[in-house]
């Protein structure tokens, strides 16, 4: 059997090599393409991302109308969709008498389902912010004031635009002096900070973009200062192991010795509602181990190549493609129930939820249609996921829809979960760390064990301890014997 999975690792690894190929050209494609739309598009194109609601915010005529004289228009914050009527500031990109332009970044904020980029349809300056960072702004109320310049041709009818901060790049394209710069938000308010001007920085991104680095670089010239080594993310390869991971220092939130309140805001008012709903669903538990001794051989063949081609590969996305093709089997555990417990609806995409550990705290963003993927590209999607939820940018569409879910806990250094049920979804598995523990093999040897505790939980009013036994143990099957799964691939 071994021989099995190291001949048909060979073939995978090819595979994987052409997939990694195919998948980095339409990469590029995918990200230059609306780059190309963005440089020449019209002032008044409503971008198209992904996940967004575009439904036409209230319309302002005053504005337009006044905006031709150059006075000081009002924005207010339009609907985003989705019933949220309330956001948190997270960020200013501007300050009060900035100059601003279209398309600038004015600010970002967080509903608890995303996290919003604000920006400028005006050519302007900065009158009035109305809030503070971290304070709350209401939908419909004014947000910023901006002066506007009286030849400005950019004026819209609608207050404000906001796009889904995961395509912040793509609005980030400003005419100074008649150069086109290219920055992040963020590069932008470094810059902004700094007092520095886009146009006389020199980009070393692709086609010119600025980067983070050439802002301090230039800052650096400018003070003689030296630089600290670059903050860009190492590696996943440099990463040390999780149980090695250094414990990060508490934040000092609280003041010694005085209680502190604070309000529940975005992400963690979303946890509280959606867990306090999960407490009406009855939860069976069920839990198992699983050797991952051929996985873990497997991976550490595979890993390599796929990092040559900018690609993490770690457990999750076998662990993902397994649940999927058990949930084939056993569909009442990819299904939801309706309110009144009368129907069943047995859900035709295997969307799997990944709970994910981000600054904002937990988010459940999915992997949609794991069923139509390979491993390989529910690993892109996974770090494209990653990506977008370590820089505070995951977006409506990414976080919502999910059939299922699976918690790595083990990737923190947990051994053990009672994972809870994500309304509407019915099952979630909670998966632990890989320790290598002594365990007997089929000849009563005791051999080294790469092994993994495994919880589920599921709605007992759908689901029974027998149909979640045999759904398990076909996971930890494919997972023992991951060559298995090479048949099901697509
Ligand atoms: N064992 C051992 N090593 C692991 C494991 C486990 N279970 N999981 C990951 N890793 C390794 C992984 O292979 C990487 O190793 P290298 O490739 O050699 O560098 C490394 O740890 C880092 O992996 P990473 O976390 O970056 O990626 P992964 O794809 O495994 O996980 C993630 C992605 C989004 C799941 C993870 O980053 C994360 O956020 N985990 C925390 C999830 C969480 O907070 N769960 C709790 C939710 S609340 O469920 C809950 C019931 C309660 C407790």
């Amino acid at each position: 059997m071994a021989a099995m999975t190291r001949g048909s690792s060979t073939l995978f690894r090819r595979w994987l090599t052409q997939q990694c190929r195919r998948r980095s050209a339409a990469h590029v494609a995918l990200r230059l393409l609306p780059a190309a739309a963005a440089a020449t598009a019209t002032p008044q194109r409503r971008w198209p991302v992904r996940g967004m609601d575009y439904r036409a915010s209230p319309r302002a005529p005053l504005h337009a109308s006044a905006a031709r004289r150059g006075p000081v228009v009002q924005f207010k914050l339009s609907d985003i969709g989705e019933g949220i009527t309330e956001v948190t500031v997270k960020e200013w990109y501007v300050k009060e008498g900035d100059k601003v332009s279209q398309f600038d970044s004015i600010c970002e904020v967080q509903s608890d389902k995303a996290s919003v980029t604000i920006t400028s349809r005006y050519d302007g300056v900065i009158g009035k912010l109305y809030y503070r960072a971290d304070d709350v702004a209401l939908v419909g109320k004014p947000l910023v004031d901006i002066d506007t310049e009286p030849a400005s041709d950019a004026i819209q009818e609608e207050d404000v635009v906001e796009t889904p901060a995961m395509a912040r790049e793509e609005h980030t394209h400003q005419e100074i002096k008649g150069l086109k710069t290219q920055a992040t938000p963020a590069v932008r308010r470094l810059a902004m900070e700094n007092n520095i001007k886009l146009s006389e920085v020199v980009g070393s991104g692709k086609d010119g973009r600025i980067l983070k680095e050439d802002i301090l670089n230039f800052l650096a010239k400018q003070t003689g200062a030296i630089l600290p080594p670059s903050p860009f993310r190492e590696t996943a390869s440099a990463d040390p192991p999780p149980a090695a991971r250094p414990m990060p220092p508490p934040p000092p939130r609280v003041p010694a010795g005085r209680d502190s309140v604070e309000p529940l805001k975005g992400f963690q008012k979303a946890m509280a509602k959606s867990m306090t709903a999960a407490l009406a669903i009855p939860h069976l538990g069920l839990c198992d181990e699983v050797d991952l001794g051929r996985l873990v051989e497997l991976r550490s063949e595979l890993a390599p190549e796929a990092r040559a081609q900018g690609l993490k590969l770690s457990y999750m996305p076998f662990f993902i493609k397994a649940a999927s093709l058990c949930l084939a089997r056993f569909p009442v555990l990819n299904a939801s129930l309706d309110e009144g417990c009368q129907n069943v609806t047995y859900k035709a995409s295997h969307n799997i939820g990944v709970a994910m550990d981000t600054d904002l705290g937990l988010l459940v963003p999915t992997v949609k249609n794991v069923q139509r993927l390979s491993i390989l590209e529910v690993a892109w999607e996974l770090n494209r996921l990653q990506e977008l939820g370590a820089a505070g940018q995951l977006g409506t569409a990414d976080l919502s829809g999910g059939t299922f879910s699976l918690s790595n806990i083990g990737s923190i250094g947990g051994t053990y979960a009672r994972p809870v049920i994500l309304p509407p979804e019915v099952a979630i598995g909670a998966l632990g760390r890989i320790q290598v523990l002594p365990r007997f093999d089929a000849s009563g040897q005791v051999t080294r064990a790469h092994v993994m505790k495994v919880s589920w939980s599921a709605d007992h009013r759908l689901v029974d301890g027998a149909t979640m036994c045999r759904f398990s143990n076909t996971w930890r099957d494919f997972l023992q014997n991951p060559a298995a799964m090479l048949l099901h691939l697509k």
